[in-house]
């Protein structure tokens, strides 16, 4: 199948960051990653897909961040050898980059989507959504860069999605709500500027909160498998098992992820000042700048859990998170500052050894 790149977000910007990667004389062309697994990626190129290796200087940027890794969504420029091997060699920088902590214990960030232009959080109406979920996924999707939304899925299993959507709205600060059933294709039409031509919609959210079949419907046909959610406890899975771009019929695209479990935040508080807006104006109102929004006269945040503005929940939501990055941002200082220490005991130890007679 022939792919129009333009259809999938190519543009001049694009462009000209190729053109000053590409290597003259070589035989490369702009791509656009599909799926990235260890070491090998699958590209959309003009004419078609490409297996590309990774280019070992890639991989070497990657020990030190594996952030440089080429994933899902990236722009790549690609490269065909005279025995016929094909490599990504480099990756063009990103316009957005959906970015989660990772699990292991020195705070590095992993790339759940690059270029995205919309970020959509994803949460099933049934059972009822999980307003924490969704402002810590919404925070992620703020810090991305692209524009954020919520789809509530399985509207067509709620008596009154509407209400449901005006609360999740709450917590939605701004972003708007989407209330959807793939099953009905109900709610479909105010996806489709999102997944236009040229743009890219990034789904994120829970195993069983209907990703896939989000991505299936907006595609209209069945790409991707999709598996009922465990009748014991309702929870999803685990279907999806890794990302994925998917080029759709009438141009644009839609990246599915693997269901989120406990989701990290790393380098986030612009995210989460932008999720929580209305949380971010109440604490500059505060009387003294260093709040504790405790005890302290003249809060505004006391004043509006009073009367009810600013839900407790909410409330505590936004502090947890706070506490979360606050913590994150203490450590990756302290894991700078010992390897800053072990590159200045190297360079000493360096030094002694040249001045040795
Ligand atoms: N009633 C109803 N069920 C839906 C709807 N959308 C999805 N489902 C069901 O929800 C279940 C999970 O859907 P998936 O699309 O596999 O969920 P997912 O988010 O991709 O899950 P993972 O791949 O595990 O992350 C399936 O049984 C779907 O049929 C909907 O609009 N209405
Ligand atoms: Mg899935
Ligand atoms: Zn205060």
């Amino acid at each position: 199948m022939m792919h129009d790149l333009a259809s999938l977000g190519w543009d001049d910007s694009f462009a000209a960051a190729y053109a000053e990667r590409a290597t003259a004389g070589a035989d490369e062309v702009p791509g656009r990653v599909m799926r990235a697994d260890r070491g090998v990626c699958t590209v959309l190129i003009g004419a078609g897909t490409a297996r590309a290796s990774v280019a070992g200087a890639l991989l070497t940027d990657a020990g030190r961040d594996p952030v440089a890794l080429p994933c899902a969504g990236d722009w790549v420029v690609v490269r065909t050898w005279p025995d016929g091997r094909i490599s990504a060699e480099a990756v063009l920088p990103r316009r957005s980059a959906v970015v989660r902590r990772t699990a292991d214990k020195d705070s590095t960030g992993q790339v759940l989507a690059a270029n995205v232009d919309t970020a959509a959080v994803v949460e099933p109406i049934d059972p009822s959504p999980d307003l924490n979920r969704v402002e810590r996924l919404l925070t992620l999707a703020w810090q991305s860069g692209a524009q954020p939304c919520v789809v509530l899925t399985k509207a067509d299993l709620a008596t009154d999605p509407a209400t449901i959507a005006r609360q999740v709205g709450d917590a939605a600060a701004g972003a708007p709500v989407y209330p959807v059933s793939a099953e009905r294709g109900e709610g479909l039409d105010a996806l489709r500027p999102h997944v236009a031509p040229g743009r890219t919609c990034a789904l994120l959210g829970p195993s069983g909160s209907g990703k896939s079949t989000l991505a299936n419907a907006l595609a209209g046909t069945t790409v991707l498998a999709t598996q009922q959610v465990r009748r014991v406890d309702g929870k999803g899975r685990h279907t999806t098992t890794h990302r994925a771009l998917v080029p759709l019929p009438g141009g644009g695209a839609v990246l599915d992820t693997p269901g989120l479990r406990a989701v990290g935040l790393l380098d986030a508080d612009t995210g989460l000042n932008l999720a929580f807006t209305d949380v971010a104006d109440l604490v500059q109102r505060c009387r003294f700048t260093d709040c504790g929004h405790d005890t302290e006269p003249g809060c505004a945040v006391q004043a509006a859990l009073a009367d009810g503005e600013l839900s407790v929940r909410r409330w505590d939501s936004w502090r947890k998170l706070q506490r979360e990055l606050a913590y994150e941002a203490r450590r990756k200082d302290a894991r700078l500052a010992a390897e800053e220490r072990a590159r200045w005991k190297r360079v000493q130890r360096q030094g002694r050894r040249r001045s040795r007679p």
